[in-house]
C-alpha cells in the first residue's frame, strides 16, 4: 500500500463528517476500491454495498461509460465560467433531465449538492413570491424528522433535532408539521401504510394559525429517508397538494433520495402521481461520482423572473460550479447508463422480492418495525434501554465485519442497495443481517 494517512496513522487532521471520529479513528473502516455492488477495503476484503455509497451511487460503482465521460470531460474542457458563460453539456443535461421529469417542471438550476439544492429551492419560493409582488409569503414549512441538508435555510426546515440545536438561532418564520410516522397503526407495513393521510392537514391549521398569505412554500421529502424511511400515509401527498392549491403555497418535494429510480419510476411525484411545483435533487444525478444537484422548477416560475430589461440578471443566485463541465458530463453518462439498463424502473420490478426477503425478518430479536418502499427499506430496533442508537450501531459493525455495509440512524437500520442489485445479492444482504440480527444482544 502506498504511503498514505493510514500507514502513517496520522488520522487527526481530517475532521470526519457525521461521523464518531474519536471511536473511527481508534477502529478505521476503510474502502480503497469499489467495482459494481462490492467495495474492497483497505485489509482486501469484499463488501456487498447495500446503501449505494450514501444512497448516490444508483447504477452501481465504476460504471464505465461514467468513468469515460469523467477522463474525457476533464481532458477537453475543466472547467468553464458558471456566470454569464456556458458550455454545451449544462444545457444538454438540464433538456436531458427536463424529458425524464414530471411533465410541468421544465426548467433545471444546477447545484453542487443536495444541501445546495435545498437553498437554492427555499430561495426561488421567496424570491418568486416577492417578482410576483406577493412578498407577504415569507414562511416556509417543514415537518418534524424531515432532512434536508446541513445549510441553515435547510437545517431551520428540516426536523431533525441534533442537527438543529447546536447552533442557535435559525431562520425565523418556520412551522412544522408532525411526522407520519406511527408504529402503532402502521407497524409491519408493507409499502404505503394505511392511517395518516389526516397529518396532512397539519398544514391547513398551520397555514390558518399563520394565514394563508403569509406562507410561501412547503418542504417534505416524498419519503423521509435519513431519519429512518418513513413512507407517507396513502392520499398523504395529494391531501398537501390540494391544500396547497388551495392557498397559493408553492410545494416542493425534496428528491434528493427518492430520485433516479430509487422508487421504481424516475422521481417520487411519478410514484405518487403528485407533482410538486419545486423538485430539489443531488446524489443519484451523477451516481455519486461529481458532487451535483439539479432544482426542477415549473416553467410559470421561471418565466416569472424573466421580466425586466434583458441584459439585467434576474436571479441573484448561483454556485462557481453550478453545471459544472465534469459533473455535466458525469450526469449524462450517468442518465445513458441508467437508460440503457431500465434502471429508472427496475425498483419497480425488484420491489416484491425485496419487500418479501426484508419482511421475513420480521420475529427477529429486537425488530419492532420493518418497512420498504421501492428499493428502499428500513428495520426498526427496540433501543437498548438508556443507550439509544448502540444496538443499530453495534448491527452496523458486525455486518461490516461479516461483508455486508448497511446505514444506521438512530435506532433504524437503513438500506439502500443500487439499482443494479441482483436477487442473489438481496438473499445474501438478509441472509447475513438475519444472523446479525440473532447475534445482537
Ligand atoms: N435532502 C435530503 C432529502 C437528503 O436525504 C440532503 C437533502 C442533503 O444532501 P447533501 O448532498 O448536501 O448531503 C439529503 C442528504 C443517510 C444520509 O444516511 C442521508 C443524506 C446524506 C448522507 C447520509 O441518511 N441525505
Ligand atoms: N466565499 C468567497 C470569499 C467567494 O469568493 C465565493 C465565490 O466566489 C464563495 C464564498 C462561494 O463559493 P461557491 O460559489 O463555490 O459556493
Amino acid at each position: 500500500m502506498a504511503q498514505t494517512a493510514l500507514t502513517t496513522n496520522n488520522l487527526e487532521a481530517f475532521w470526519m463528517p457525521f461521523t464518531a471520529n474519536r471511536q473511527f479513528k481508534r477502529q478505521p473502516r476503510m474502502f480503497v476500491a469499489a467495482d459494481g455492488m462490492y467495495y474492497t477495503t483497505d485489509d482486501g476484503r469484499q463488501v456487498l454495498d447495500a446503501t449505494a455509497g450514501l444512497w448516490c451511487v444508483n447504477a452501481g460503482h465504476k460504471r464505465p461509460k461514467i468513468v469515460e465521460a469523467v477522463q474525457n470531460q476533464i481532458a477537453e474542457l475543466d472547467y468553464a465560467p458558471a456566470f454569464q458563460m456556458g458550455h454545451p453539456k449544462a444545457f444538454e443535461l438540464a433538456s436531458r433531465l427536463v424529458n425524464i421529469a414530471p411533465p410541468g417542471l421544465d426548467h433545471v438550476f444546477f447545484t453542487n449538492s443536495g444541501s445546495e439544492s435545498v437553498e437554492t429551492a427555499l430561495k426561488t419560493a421567496l424570491a418568486y413570491h416577492r417578482v410576483k409582488g406577493d412578498g407577504g409569503r415569507f414562511r416556509l414549512i417543514g415537518r418534524e424528522r424531515g432532512y434536508h441538508g446541513v445549510n441553515f435555510g435547510g437545517i431551520s426546515v428540516g426536523g431533525i433535532v441534533s442537527n438543529r440545536k447546536m447552533f442557535g438561532s435559525l431562520l425565523t418564520g418556520v412551522d412544522h408539521m408532525r411526522d407520519t410516522h406511527d408504529l402503532k397503526r402502521n407497524a409491519f407495513t408493507r409499502g404505503i401504510p394505511e392511517h395518516g393521510a389526516e397529518l396532512a392537514d397539519d398544514l391547513a391549521r398551520i397555514a390558518a394559525l399563520h394565514d394563508p398569505s403569509t406562507i410561501a412554500a412547503v418542504i417534505v421529502e416524498p419519503v423521509a429517508g435519513s431519519t429512518g424511511v418513513l413512507v407517507p400515509p396513502k392520499g398523504y401527498l395529494q391531501r398537501l397538494r390540494e391544500i396547497c392549491d388551495q392557498h397559493g403555497i408553492l410545494l416542493i418535494f425534496d428528491e434528493v433520495i427518492t430520485g433516479y429510480g430509487r422508487l421504481g419510476a424516475p422521481f417520487a411525484a411519478d410514484y405518487f402521481g403528485v407533482t410538486p411545483d419545486i423538485m430539489v435533487t443531488a446524489k443519484g444525478l451523477t451516481n455519486g461520482v461529481i458532487p451535483m444537484g439539479a432544482v426542477f422548477v415549473k416553467s410559470e416560475i421561471y418565466e416569472a423572473f424573466m421580466t425586466g430589461p434583458e441584459h439585467l440578471i434576474e436571479f441573484f443566485h448561483g454556485y462557481t460550479y453550478s453545471g459544472n463541465p465534469v459533473a455535466s458530463a458525469a450526469g449524462l453518462a450517468t442518465l445513458d447508463t441508467y437508460q440503457e439498463e431500465g434502471l429508472l424502473t427496475r425498483a419497480g420490478e425488484l420491489d416484491a422480492y425485496w419487500a418479501d426477503a426484508l419482511h421475513s425478518l420480521k420475529g427477529l430479536p429486537h425488530v419492532i418495525d420493518i418497512r420498504n418502499l421501492g428499493l428502499i427499506g428500513a428495520i426498526e430496533l427496540e433501543p437498548i434501554a438508556g443507550e439509544p442508537t448502540k444496538r443499530a450501531f453495534s448491527a452496523f459493525l458486525e455486518a461490516y465485519d461479516r461483508g455486508v455495509l448497511i446505514r444506521t440512524t438512530g435506532d433504524i437500520i437503513a438500506l439502500s442497495p443500487p439499482l443494479i442489485i441482483e436477487k442473489s445479492q438481496i438473499d445474501h444482504l438478509f441472509g447475513t443481517l438475519t444472523d446479525v440480527l440473532k447475534g445482537l444482544n
